[in-house]
């Protein structure tokens, strides 16, 4: 007979910590069974988010917010959406975690732990955006297959780390430099250990701004581990798909990086428009760059209702990409007259700017307000959803909330 032996005494008392509970029959599970409770573990209280977010796949795990979800000017934690590709990286241990620069534009390899980025270079904090590059992808017609972003895929928090550009220089860097690339952590979904979820990256001159930084700091402490722990590549204004999480290594390229999920439809759209559903060929295709403008408004949450006669004051943030936000307006009657709201400047560039505004309804009855940024180019956000594309990029519509008068 094939006798099984039981689950032992330690790893049942450990089951039971976590669950929270004595496991009352645990002496009849069987050696290697997992308890359902930690098979599906509760992701608000494993990521620990604000359980008005939204789980958009868990496997693996895609969670957006919700506008008013986002009202905060710095975004905490628990309000970050977070996009994985593969698997969280599992036992990351800061105290060995090394990063290794090579490729072929480096003057030579060179690979520094974790302790010596920290201890060598200079420490810089930004507040940047980050914004998904399919952020509201589930208004496209017909639809974009991926997770069905609405508006939530954004945030704004406050990154420590040292720039890039510091530890480019420390390495040195061949003049046929073209883009560097990330490398991390995080498994591919089939366990194939060979295959990389994704490896993306940026031109050099992007590699080389003041805020793009290598990471070690998120709102003051250490990065949360969805977010990228214990270090990370974070490169504001861009498709938030360049700010490699759990990154390892960072190669210096002569070619336009041609890693997982830089080739095909993947972060790239037509160069020039094409009509909905159309198939674009390959060599029409580009990478997205800076992020088109863009506004949330995340006070009221939208289906406020307030009095007749009262004044409704509203408040969200604004970005740009690499530009500045120069004008915010807003509209009560579906975008046939705007009115421009307060807008303050950003904290430092590629931060997300915050409006305000107090409105005043004409009579009793039901209205919807909605938002619109222009950027320094001049180029305001469209009121419909803009340029179709097979993957459901860069939509950068006007955000709108409802609000009853009675
Ligand atoms: N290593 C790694 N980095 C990654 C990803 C990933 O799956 N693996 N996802 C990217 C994408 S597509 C986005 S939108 C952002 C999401 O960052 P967040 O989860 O911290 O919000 O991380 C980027 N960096
Ligand atoms: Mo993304």
């Amino acid at each position: 007979m094939n006798r099984r032996s039981f689950v032992k005494k330690s790893v049942l008392s450990s089951f039971a910590a976590i669950v929270g509970a004595e496991i009352v029959f645990g002496s009849n599970m069987i050696d290697g069974y997992t308890p359902l409770a930690l098979q599906e573990p509760d992701p608000f209280k494993l990521f620990k988010k604000n359980n008005e977010m939204v789980v958009l796949n868990d496997k693996p795990w895609n969670i957006e917010a919700k506008a008013h979800l986002l009202d905060d000017k710095v975004t905490p934690n628990s309000s970050m959406f977070i996009r994985n590709n593969g698997k969280i990286p599992e036992n990351i241990n800061a105290d060995n975690w090394k990063l290794v620069i090579n490729g072929e534009s480096v003057k030579q390899q060179k690979t520094y732990t974790l302790q010596e980025l920290k201890s060598k270079f200079k420490h810089y904090t930004y507040q940047l955006t980050l914004e998904c590059g399919g952020n509201g992808r589930s208004e496209f017609n017909p639809p974009a297959k991926g997770n069905q972003w609405t508006v939530g895929a954004v945030h704004c928090a406050s990154w420590t780390g040292i720039r890039l550009k510091d530890l480019l220089e420390d390495v040195g860097i061949k003049s046929d430099a073209v883009y560097i690339a990330y490398h991390s952590a995080d498994t591919h979904l089939s366990g194939d250990p060979s295959k990389e979820p994704i490896s993306r990256g940026c031109p050099i001159s992007k590699a080389m701004q003041e805020e793009t930084l290598l990471a070690f700091q998120m709102n003051g402490k250490d990065i949360p581990l969805a977010h990228g722990y214990p270090l990370r590549l974070v490169a504001g204004g861009w498709p938030a798909s360049v700010s490699g999480k759990w990154v390892n290594t960072i190669s210096v390229r002569n070619i336009v990086h041609d890693g997982p999920k830089m080739t095909g439809t993947a972060y790239r759209v037509p160069c020039k428009n094409v009509a909905p559903g159309e198939k674009v060929e390959d060599k029409d295709m580009c990478i997205i760059e800076s992020m088109p403008v863009k506004s949330l408004i995340t006070y009221p949450k939208s289906g406020a209702m307030i009095k007749k006669n009262k004044s409704l004051n509203i408040r969200g943030h604004a970005w740009a990409g690499e530009l500045e936000v120069s004008k915010l307006e807003y509209s009560i009657d579906f975008g046939a007259t705007w009115q421009e709201c307060e807008l303050e400047k950003p904290t430092n560039r590629l931060a997300w700017q915050h409006f305000s505004a107090t409105i005043q309804f004409p009579k009793i009855g039901y209205y919807e307000v909605w938002a619109k940024a222009t950027d320094s180019n001049g180029v305001a956000q469209p009121m419909v959803v803009p340029g179709w594309n097979p993957k459901g990029y860069l939509n950068n519509a006007c955000h709108r909330i409802a609000v009853k008068v009675s």
